[in-house]
C-alpha cells in the first residue's frame, strides 16, 4: 500500500509543503509508504505500476485545483484501482470539488487523522464512506462526513517528513519553510481563517502553537542538513509575544540561521521586535492590504487604522529589519484612486519590498461573497481562479473596463512605484496603455529583487536565484527530479 503525493513543479525550491509533510510524517510513523512524487503521468504511472495498492493524495490550493483534478482524471482511466483523495486549502473551501470526474475522497479541514482513518480503511478492505472529516463518493453516491475536533497539541504530531521533498529535489534547499502553529483568531474577508473559525466553531481551540522545544528539535535537523535560512510561515507570527520571548534567545543560540516571519500591525511592539532582532530576523512581512481605510475596515475586515500600521513600520525599520508589505488591488467596491492611495500608504511607510496582488476571491470566503452580491463574479469564476490563477489580472466583472485594465497595469508598477515615488507622474500615463509584456517584465524584475535580494540576505538570493535561472534553461528531462522510493519505517 503506497500514498502517492504529485507536486506539480516539484523542482521549485519554494514546493515544500508542511501539510503534505505533516501527513507523510504521521503515515510512516504508523507504518505506511508514502512518496512525493512530480506531478508528471507518465511517472507517477510506472512509480505506481510497481504496487499493489495506491492512494493518489493531491494537496491542492484554488490555483491549482483544475491542473490537479485534470492530472487525476487521465490517471484514474490508466489506474482505475487507485483511490484519489484531495485535501487543503481548496477542497476545505469547497468540498463540491468531488463532483469532478474521478475523484474518490475529499478531505474538509485538518487531515493527519482523517488520512490515517482512509488509508488504514482501504489497506483492511474497509468502505472509507464513514469516515470523519471526509466527503467520500462510493457508487455514485456523496456520504458527507462530519469534523473531528482540531488537534489539541501540536507537539503529539511526529516531526514534519521534510525528507520525502528534500530527497525528491536534490540537493536540498538553501532555505526551509517552517510552521509553528496553526490558527489566526482575526476574520479577514478574504483569507480562510474566518472560514475555518466557521467550520471548526465548538471543535476546539483554532489557535495552536508548537512548544519551543518540538520546533527547536525541526530546526537543529535542518540546521545540520546544510538550509541556510528559515521563513517562518505562521499567520501571525508574534500573536503570543511570551512565545516569542522564550523562543528568541534560544534560536540566537542554538540555531542563529537568518530567518523571516509574518505579523499584524497591531501584534508588533518594540519588544516583540527586538526579541526578533536579538534572534537574528531579517525580514518581517506585515499586510497593509488596501490605503483606503473603508475598504480596509469594511470590506476586507482587518480591523486597522493609518496610524498602527506607520507606527509598526516605524518600530521594524528602526530595528534594522525589512520590512516587506502585503497589498491587495482590485477591490469589490474599490476604485482606480484606492489603489493608488495603496501605493501612497506605502510610499509614507517607507517599505522595503511592497508586494501586491490582484484580489482571487477564493470559493468560501466572505470577499467571494461581497464580490458576489455586487454581482461581480463571472459564472465562470471557480475555473478562472483553478486555471493557475495566480494573482495577474482580475476575475471580476467591473462595470468599467478602461478603469480596471488601468488596475491590472498599476499592480505591475506596484513596488517599483514604492522604491521610486517620482516615477508617479510617468506611470499615471503608462496604465493608460494596453496591458503588455513590458509591464509584466518590469514586474517580474521587481518580484525577483524582492524576493532573492531584500526579502532573504543577498548571499542567500543570489544561489536561489542562480538555481532558478539553471533550472529555467536545463534540458527538460534534467530540470525534472527522478522519481525516488521513499518507504515506511
Ligand atoms: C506555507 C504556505 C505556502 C507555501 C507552501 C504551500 C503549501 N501548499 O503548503 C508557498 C510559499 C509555496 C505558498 C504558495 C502559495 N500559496 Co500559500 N500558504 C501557505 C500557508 C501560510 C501555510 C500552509 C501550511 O503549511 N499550513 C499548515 C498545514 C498543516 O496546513 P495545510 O497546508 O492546510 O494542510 C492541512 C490540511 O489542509 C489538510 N490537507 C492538506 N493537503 C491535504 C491533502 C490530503 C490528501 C488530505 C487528506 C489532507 C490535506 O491536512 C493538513 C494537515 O492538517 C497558508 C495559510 C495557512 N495558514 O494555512 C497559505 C495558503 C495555503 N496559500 C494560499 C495561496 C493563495 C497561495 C498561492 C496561490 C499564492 C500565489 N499567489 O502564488 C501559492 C500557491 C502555490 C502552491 N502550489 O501551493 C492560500 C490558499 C487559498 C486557496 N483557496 O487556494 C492560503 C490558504 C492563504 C490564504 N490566503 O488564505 N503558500
Ligand atoms: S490576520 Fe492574516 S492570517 Fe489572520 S485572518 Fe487576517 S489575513 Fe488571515
Amino acid at each position: 500500500m503506497l500514498v502517492l503525493w504529485p507536486i506539480h513543479e516539484l523542482e521549485q525550491e519554494h514546493s515544500q509543503y508542511p501539510g503534505v509533510m505533516n501527513l507523510s510524517a504521521v503515515l510512516k510513523a504508523n507504518g505506511f509508504s508514502s512518496e512525493v512524487i512530480p506531478a508528471d503521468e507518465a511517472t507517477i504511472l510506472e512509480r505506481a505500476a510497481a504496487e499493489e495498492r495506491v492512494v493518489l493524495a493531491y494537496s491542492t490550493p484554488s490555483a491549482l485545483a483544475r491542473t490537479y483534478t485534470a492530472l487525476n482524471r487521465r490517471l484514474k482511466t490508466r489506474l482505475p484501482g487507485a483511490f484519489s483523495v484531495f485535501g487543503g486549502a481548496h477542497p476545505t473551501y469547497f468540498p463540491e470539488m468531488i463532483d469532478e470526474e474521478g475523484i474518490d475522497g475529499v478531505c474538509v479541514g485538518e487531515g493527519e487523522y482523517a488520512l490515517l482513518d482512509l488509508v488504514r480503511a482501504i489497506d483492511g478492505g474497509r468502505s472509507p464512506r464513514d469516515l470523519e472529516n471526509w466527503w467520500i463518493k462510493e457508487d455514485g453516491e456523496i456520504h458527507r462526513n462530519p469534523l473531528r475536533p482540531l488537534i489539541d497539541d501540536l507537539d503529539e504530531l511526529p516531526l514534519p517528513d521534510r525528507e520525502a521533498f528534500t530527497r525528491a529535489v536534490k540537493p536540498s534547499g538553501l532555505h526551509a519553510i517552517v510552521m509553528t502553529g496553526r490558527g489566526c483568531p482575526y476574520g479577514c474577508t478574504y483569507c480562510y481563517n474566518h472560514l475555518y473559525q466557521k467550520l471548526y466553531a465548538g471543535l476546539g481551540k483554532l489557535v495552536r502553537r508548537r512548544s519551543v522545544e518540538h520546533v527547536l528539535r525541526e530546526l537543529r535537523l535542518l540546521k545540520a542538513e546544510g538550509t541556510r535560512f528559515i521563513r517562518f510561515m505562521d499567520d501571525l507570527f508574534t500573536l503570543q509575544p511570551e512565545w516569542v520571548a522564550e523562543f528568541a534567545p534560544r534560536y540566537a543560540t542554538e540555531i542563529g540561521l537568518p530567518f523571516s516571519c509574518l505579523v499584524r500591525a497591531n501584534f508588533v511592539s518594540e519588544k516583540v521586535v527586538a526579541d526578533l532582532k536579538q534572534a537574528g530576523c531579517h525580514r518581517i512581512m506585515m499586510g497593509v492590504e488596501a490605503g483606503n481605510q473603508r475598504l480596509r475596515n469594511e470590506v476586507l475586515k482587518r480591523r486597522m487604522s493609518d496610524d498602527e500600521i506607520l507606527e509598526a513600520a516605524r518600530i521594524v525599520r528602526a530595528a534594522g529589519i525589512k520590512l516587506v508589505t502585503a497589498n491587495i488591488l482590485a477591490l469589490p467596491g474599490g476604485t482606480l484612486d484606492d489603489d493608488w492611495q495603496t501605493v501612497d500608504l506605502n510610499i509614507r511607510l517607507r517599505a522595503s519590498y511592497a508586494s501586491a496582488s490582484i484580489l482571487q476571491p477564493f470559493p468560501g470566503t466572505e470577499i467571494h461573497d461581497i464580490a458576489e452580491s455586487m454581482g461581480l463574479l463571472r459564472d465562470d469564476h471557480v475555473a478562472a481562479l483553478s486555471d493557475g490563477g495566480f494573482g495577474f489580472t482580475s476575475i471580476l466583472h467591473v462595470a468599467d473596463p478602461v478603469q480596471a485594465r488601468r488596475v491590472v497595469n498599476l499592480h505591475k508598477f506596484f513596488p517599483l512605484l514604492v522604491w521610486m515615488p517620482w516615477l508617479k507622474p510617468l506611470v499615471r500615463q503608462l496604465i493608460k496603455l494596453p496591458p503588455n509584456r513590458l509591464f509584466n517584465m518590469i514586474y517580474m524584475a521587481c518580484v525577483n529583487i524582492g524576493v532573492h535580494f531584500i526579502s532573504v540576505p543577498p548571499t542567500i538570493g543570489r544561489s536561489l536565484l542562480a538555481k532558478k535561472i539553471g533550472r529555467r534553461f536545463a534540458p527538460r528531462g534534467r530540470a525534472r527530479p527522478a522519481p525516488v522510493a521513499v518507504a515506511g519505517p
